[in-house]
């Protein structure tokens, strides 16, 4: 994997680059679909590459894990082949999902044993072996295996988890350096950067990982339940620690205002669940604000959703038609929405990189914030 950065904007601390992935490259800043098992919900993998015009979409190492499991990756030839996505992937690597989905778990030294959500079967994830099935899934970026601590979260509760979190970290590039892929293609590792909302643990984190040197960084442990102002103030000060030649990653944010305002602090990559888990209840991101679809106002509204956006699906179908397939309870409302709302948000990152290159950023960005965050 290559990063080259392109250039960085005169009134914030955005920045333009570039990454390279034996599945193609990337123009950051990006926004990174979720397609947890293997599929983004609800869209096909050609409305994402036609219609979206997604760059790079993330899995989960948990879910893969889990089922189909491995050994159906392996045989399919890993994850692009199974799920038939000839672009980047990036796999999360369980060290959160385990948290937020398994049943009863036990956090130790050696790793985290949990009972899967699906059947109740006990699994034991260690650093080492989290590697092993992200060399499996074949994902062009991988992730550290960390610890997300809860917010709020005492200060002693912060520090051990951190420190075992960079001790993770160790046994994860130790791994990770002495294997290699089993597809024929370059995998990287990003390593995760903790800390909960202690200034001095993030600062801690952010200079153990930048010593690090490895090819991209990530910024895990934000937006748990933390004020967003809290969430800005960790992301600037990690930002302002990790190398600037190399892609930082905000794991699992956010709203469209947060990808602005974290853009603006340096940050390069984005995923988050909620383009595409609000779209399946009926609420579309638009240039103008945010639309409920399942209000009654729309009944009778047969402009297209969003004429600004452009995009065929965005462009063709009426808020009345769309209001119409989600009170009907139809499939195509939520298929819809989902291809609509992922448009949406590369349109965002799209129009940031063009406002990064073209000087006007800030601005824009300020304007935007006010303007996409309006109930319509
Ligand atoms: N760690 C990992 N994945 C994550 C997070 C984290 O802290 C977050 C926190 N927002 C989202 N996804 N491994």
């Amino acid at each position: 994997m290559k990063f080259t950065l392109v250039g960085t904007d005169l009134h914030s601390k955005a920045r333009l680059g570039q990454v390279e992935t034996a599945h193609g490259t990337i123009e950051t800043p990006i926004f990174m679909p979720v397609g947890t098992v293997g599929t983004v919900k609800a869209v096909q993998q050609r409305e994402l590459q036609t219609d979206i015009d997604a760059q790079i979409i993330l899995g989960n190492t948990y879910h893969l894990f889990l089922r189909p499991g491995l050994p159906i990756l392996e045989k399919a030839g890993g994850l692009h082949r199974f799920m038939n996505w000839n672009g980047p992937i990036l796999t999360d690597s369980g060290g959160y999902q385990v948290y937020s989905l398994a049943g009863t778990r036990k956090i130790k030294e050696e790793g985290v044993t949990f009972r899967s959500h699906i059947d109740g079967s006990k699994h034991t994830f260690t650093p080492e072996g989290v590697m092993d099935i992200q060399r499996s899934i074949g994902a062009d970026i991988i992730m550290a295996f960390d610890e997300c601590p809860p917010y709020p979260c005492d200060f002693r509760y912060a520090r051990e988890s951190l420190d075992m979190t960079h001790r993770w970290l160790k046994r994860c590039c130790d791994r990770f350096d002495t294997t290699s892929g089993r597809y024929g293609y370059e995998q990287t590792l990003f390593p995760i950067v903790q800390g909960g909302v202690y200034p001095e643990l993030r600062r801690h984190s952010a200079e153990t990982i930048a010593a690090l040197g490895r090819e991209g960084n990530a910024i895990g442990g934000l937006s748990v339940g933390e004020p967003t102002e809290q969430m800005y103030e960790m992301t600037e000060l990690v930002c302002d620690i990790l190398p600037t030649d190399k892609p930082r990653y905000l794991m699992g944010v956010g709203t469209p205002a947060n990808i602005l305002e974290a853009i603006a602090l340096g940050v390069d990559m984005f995923d988050c669940v909620m383009p595409t888990r609000n779209a399946r209840n009926g609420m579309l991101f638009t240039t103008q604000g945010i639309m409920n679809m399942r209000n009654e106002k729309w009944k009778n509204d047969f402009t297209p959703l969003d004429e600004g956006l452009g995009g065929h699906v965005s462009t063709t179908y009426s808020r009345a038609y769309v209001r119409h397939l989600f009170a009907s309870k139809e499939m195509l409302g939520p298929q819809i929405a989902s291809i609509h709302n992922l448009t949406f948000y590369l349109w965002l990152v799209r129009e940031a990189r063009r406002h990064i290159q073209e000087g006007t950023f800030l601005a824009w960005k300020n304007q935007m914030v006010e303007q996409l965050m309006r109930r319509l």
